[in-house]
């Protein structure tokens, strides 16, 4: 089944000028970008996005991260697309990401670790609807 999930280019590889390379992997990888904007996120949005790890150590830190430099947001499809672009991203912490994903070859670290994906339908749903709102209504992902 076609699926669509949400990828962020965040700040540690806008700043490096990895975004090239980045979505080269990504349409490499056969994903279709559908929706594609560049976005520098305020503290309350990223607050938001990431509500699910409040309660975290790392959170304001992830927070202060996130909203550091632009980032590149994305609708990105593709045959089981959620569960593939996690296997391409790689382990949150590059030091434990496999070979050839997206994260070893780019991150920095546990916390700048170059890219975001979507973890599972209802995130995916929930996640193109905070910046994507038209896409997701027009594509029936809001309910
Ligand atoms: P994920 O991005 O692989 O889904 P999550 O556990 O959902 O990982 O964490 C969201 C983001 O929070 C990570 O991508 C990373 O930027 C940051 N993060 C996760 N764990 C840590 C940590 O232990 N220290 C610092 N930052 C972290
Ligand atoms: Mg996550």
């Amino acid at each position: 089944m076609i699926e669509y999930t949400l990828a962020i280019i965040k700040p540690d590889a806008i700043k490096r000028h990895l975004i090239g390379k980045i979505i080269s992997r990504l349409e490499e990888n056969q994903f279709t970008i559908e929706e594609m904007k560049l976005q520098h996120l305020k503290i309350p949005d990223a607050q938001s996005f990431y509500h699910m790890h409040k309660e975290k150590p790392f959170f304001s830190s992830l927070c202060a991260f996130m909203t550091s430099y632009p980032v590149v947001l994305m609708v990105l499809s593709k045959e089981n697309a959620i569960e593939e672009l996690r296997k391409l991203m790689g382990a949150t912490d590059p030091k434990a990401a496999a070979p050839n994903t997206i994260r070893k070859e780019f991150a920095l670290n546990v916390e700048q670790n170059s890219i975001h994906g979507s973890d599972s339908k209802d995130s995916a749903r929930r996640e193109i609807a905070f910046f994507f709102l038209d896409f997701a209504e027009t594509h029936s992902l809001v309910y």
